[in-house]
């Protein structure tokens, strides 16, 4: 036709393809390849690796999901320790919850921080600015394993477990993220599309179930994360925290005063029904 394509291939035998409307940015990194563009149905598109990590159009499902549950369920989070998350999305939201003081961001690749404060600039809107914000070029692993502070929050947004992400999905990493967390913390992370990475869901069930009291997963869809829901690994030494109260949910997200786009109260406490093909591979 002799429209640019982008083809992922992440998945055998399957895979999107999306148009590359106008190239933004195209080169390897010290970790990665990097590329961003624009494409007409989702504005402009980050990828690493060959994977589409990012969009405009639908990245608010992603970062909601992420952030909100999380800390919304923990209900008083002070501070929160991000892993990845170079696009600034995740930032930009726990930012939204003036309850949180503090926020220690880890990235391994500093170059992505950079090319998506430039050419993805709506994905932080300014959250790196924020006096609250400590970031540190590292491997997340590596911190987790010496760092002095605890977190009540630990959001883990990382790449597939392929290249640098993959120590992200190791035991090593998770008790590390144990160690990192306050009495009471939750733990979650993106754990890949459930219906063409289910090895994922079962490994990391697997890794971490047995660190903490409560582990489990919720769900969301993702229209670039092709091929159906999107899990979330959850973690927490108290189960009471995966609320089945929708009045005290309710009444907290309102206190927040946060406006989303994807997430709310009852999509929070449904997220965590799980399809039954999901339920009998753990
Ligand atoms: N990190 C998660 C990308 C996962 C893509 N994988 C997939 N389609 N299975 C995104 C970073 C956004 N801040």
């Amino acid at each position: 036709s002799g429209t640019l394509r982008f083809e992922e291939n992440l998945h055998a035998g399957y895979g999107q393809a999306l148009s590359i409307d106008e190239m933004l940015f195209e080169h390897r990194t010290e970790h990665q390849e990097l590329i961003i563009f624009r494409n007409q149905s989702f504005g402009r598109v980050m990828a690493l690796d060959g994977i589409v990590q990012t969009t405009e159009a639908d990245e608010f499902i992603y970062h909601e999901m992420l952030t909100h549950v999380p800390l919304l369920a923990h209900g008083d989070a002070r501070s929160v320790l991000i892993i990845g998350g170079g696009d600034g999305g995740m930032l930009r939201e726990v930012l939204k919850h003036s309850s949180v003081e503090h926020v220690t961001q880890v990235e391994i690749d500093a170059s992505v921080i950079e090319m998506c404060k430039k050419y993805l600039p709506n994905h932080s809107d300014g959250a790196f600015d924020d006096p609250r914000v400590e970031l540190v070029i590292d491997d997340g692993v590596n911190y987790v394993s010496q760092a002095a502070q605890q977190f009540d929050v630990i959001i883990s947004d990382c790449t597939d477990p392929i290249g640098p992400g993959e120590v992200l999905f190791s035991s090593d990493f998770y008790d590390g993220c144990k160690r990192c967390l306050k009495p009471g913390g939750v733990f979650v992370a993106q754990n890949g599309v459930a219906f063409l990475q289910l090895d994922e869901v079962i490994t990391t069930a697997r890794r971490l179930g047995p660190l903490f009291v409560d582990q489990s997963f919720y769900s969301a869809a993702v229209p670039t994360y092709a091929g159906g829901i999107m899990t979330f690994a959850w973690a927490s030494d108290n189960p009471a925290l995966r609320m089945s109260d929708g009045v005290e949910l309710r009444r907290r997200f309102e206190a927040s005063g946060i406006h989303t786009r994807y997430y709310n109260p009852q999509l929070h406490l449904a997220s965590f029904a799980l399809p039954q093909y999901i339920l009998d591979a753990l």
